[in-house]
């Protein structure tokens, strides 16, 4: 594989990205987060992304899912707003954010539980088209973007895509295989040609910018290796985002922060017993040893 410069990840240059809530501070300093997604048979994953976000500072936050699965994700998510999106056979299309203008939204992300059928992309680019802050792609809306990849034209923020390795080599077009054995230059060479921030995860997550910055993640452990911990860290950066952090930053210290939540809840539960939930659970402990 190609030898690309890196940097670490660190706890000071982490750290250092931090600010103080002000005294006077109220919920509108901290930006407004709308994750979009799910799927009938897939709410889970919206709740997952939606429990990072709220523990990632933002200071609000509104669900759009399918009509169908809202009865399922308000419970669930309490301190939430809710969007009922209409829906088609249990999933989104082109035309269900018609509704409502988006211009509130601080940050958008979009994919997590969304599903593959066709009318995916027509989704994925209505809400590229509507949003006006970075915008997060993740899981599904990486697959719809797949066959796609033209739609990222719409774009009118920064774009930050976080791939699983399988994720990447459909973006890619090429196998997982080949992904793992170069990530840093098949990260680096697709964050250019298509201008996005890429977040390639697994074990050592990579953060790479379009002008070619790798950085490299060095928490995290295996007992993040289970469903629903790629939904909390897509929840994670979308909160930092929305917040003010430059999009570059919102992903490098989501992806510290999400790390060392797997390794609070590995130290608390063990590998085998965690489970995505216990990470957003431990993002609290995790900040407070940050800072
Ligand atoms: P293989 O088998 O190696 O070729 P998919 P998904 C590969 C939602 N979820 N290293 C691997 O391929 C998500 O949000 C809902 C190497 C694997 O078989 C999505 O919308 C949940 N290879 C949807 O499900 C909880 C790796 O990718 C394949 C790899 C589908 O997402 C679960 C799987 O990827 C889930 O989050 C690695 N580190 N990682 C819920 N509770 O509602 C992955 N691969 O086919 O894109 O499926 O990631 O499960
Ligand atoms: P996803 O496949 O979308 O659910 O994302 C899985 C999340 O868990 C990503 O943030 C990965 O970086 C993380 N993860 C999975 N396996 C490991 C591992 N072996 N070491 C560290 N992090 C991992
Ligand atoms: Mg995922």
């Amino acid at each position: 594989s190609t030898h690309i410069p890196r940097a670490l990840l660190t706890e000071e240059l982490c750290r250092s990205w931090l600010r103080r809530r002000p005294a006077t501070a109220h919920k509108g300093d901290f930006g407004h987060l709308l994750i979009a997604g799910g799927q009938a048979g897939m709410a889970g994953a919206v709740v997952l992304a939606a429990l990072g976000a709220l523990r990632a500072g933002v200071g609000l936050l509104t669900v759009a899912v399918p009509q169908t699965i809202l009865p399922l994700v308000a419970p669930q998510v309490p301190e939430a707003m809710t969007w009922s999106l209409p829906d088609q056979a249990g999933g989104l299309t082109g035309q269900s954010l018609q509704e409502r203008d988006r211009s509130a939204f601080t940050a958008t992300v979009v994919g997590p539980g969304l599903g593959r059928a066709a009318e995916r992309a027509d989704f994925l680019l209505a809400c590229l088209e509507g949003a006006v802050g970075p915008v997060v792609i993740d899981a599904d809306g990486l697959n719809a973007l797949a066959d796609n990849i033209d739609l990222l034209a719409a774009a009118k923020g920064p774009v930050i895509l976080t791939p699983h390795p399988g994720e990447m080599a459909r973006l890619a077009g090429c196998d997982t295989v080949a992904v793992q054995s170069d990530r840093a230059g098949v990260a680096t060479r697709y964050a250019r040609e298509w201008g996005c921030i890429i977040v390639l995860k697994g074990a050592r997550t990579l953060v790479v910018t379009p002008d070619g910055q790798v950085y490299v993640n060095p928490t995290g452990n295996p007992g993040m290796a289970a469903g629903g911990s790629g939904d909390v860290l897509a929840g994670i950066i979308g909160a930092l985002a929305a917040q003010g952090f430059a999009a570059e930053r919102a992903a490098a210290l989501g992806v510290y922060i999400h790390g060392l939540a797997g390794d609070c809840s590995a130290r608390r539960l063990g590998q085998r017993a965690m489970s995505a939930g216990d990470i957003a659970g431990s993002l609290a402990e995790a900040w407070l040893q940050l800072e």
